[in-house]
């Protein structure tokens, strides 16, 4: 079989979902790095998002439809349920997270730090003050969602986690992010267990800007 190509710079959260995806079902992969809207980029994803896939001749494009693919194409366990009601919580929280959760905390809140639009690289503050209680509600969703069953569908590691767990990863970085998962007990737990996995220690980008540019 042809080795299996994610197309995508590593710092991306979407990118680093289909990684994790490909280490969990132990899929050997190659990680092309390419940033939004390069060449071989465009000429998969119609709005040059990352990541891409390529697999022998099919090519792909979107986190989710990769996943899918991946999970239905290739051995190992299943990370999206076939059970309907686990399906459609996994699903749900795909959804959720897509379509509200990353614009939140990644798209507002990750990027008045790293990518301000300030002028002198300082952190916008007045960006980073309007989103906060947007943040401190979403992150309270999610904790209480993952008190149940210790996961985000059901009682099980999911791709619901996995689509997850790249977003929790930059949210912490930030004090606001930080202590709002911290004053989440099942949400600070969860991150903690699941950070442990392989897949997701195999797959840390590297630090963003905002923290390379400190002395440490
Ligand atoms: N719905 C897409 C979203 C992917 C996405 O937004 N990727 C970001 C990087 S994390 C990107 O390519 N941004 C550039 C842009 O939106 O033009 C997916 O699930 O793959």
């Amino acid at each position: 079989m042809p080795s299996v190509e994610i197309i995508g710079f590593a710092p991306s959260t979407y990118v680093r979902v289909a990684r994790m995806v490909c280490e969990e079902k132990s899929i050997p992969y190659e990680l092309k790095p390419a940033a939004p809207h390069a060449p071989e980029v465009m000429a998969i994803h119609p709005f040059g998002k990352i990541p891409v896939m390529r697999h022998g001749d099919f090519e792909l494009c979107e986190s989710k439809a990769i996943a899918t693919y991946l999970d239905l194409t290739f051995p190992g366990p299943r990370l999206i349920p076939t059970e309907p009601r686990l399906a459609a919580l996994t699903e749900q929280w795909v959804s959720l997270v897509n379509t509200r959760i990353d614009g939140t905390l990644i798209r507002t809140y990750l990027f008045a730090y790293i990518f301000p639009k300030t002028g002198d690289g300082q952190p916008d503050r007045k960006a980073i003050d309007a989103v906060a209680p947007a943040l401190a509600e979403e992150i309270g969703l999610l904790d209480r969602a993952v008190a149940k069953g210790g996961y985000l569908a059901g009682d099980g590691f999911t791709f619901a986690d996995i689509n997850l767990m790249p977003i929790l990863y930059y949210v912490r970085n930030f004090p606001e992010g930080a202590a709002a998962i911290a004053g989440g007990k099942a949400l600070s737990g969860y991150y903690d267990r699941l950070a442990a996995r392989a897949s997701f220690q195999n797959t840390t980008p590297p630090p963003p800007p905002a923290r390379q540019a400190k002395p440490t």
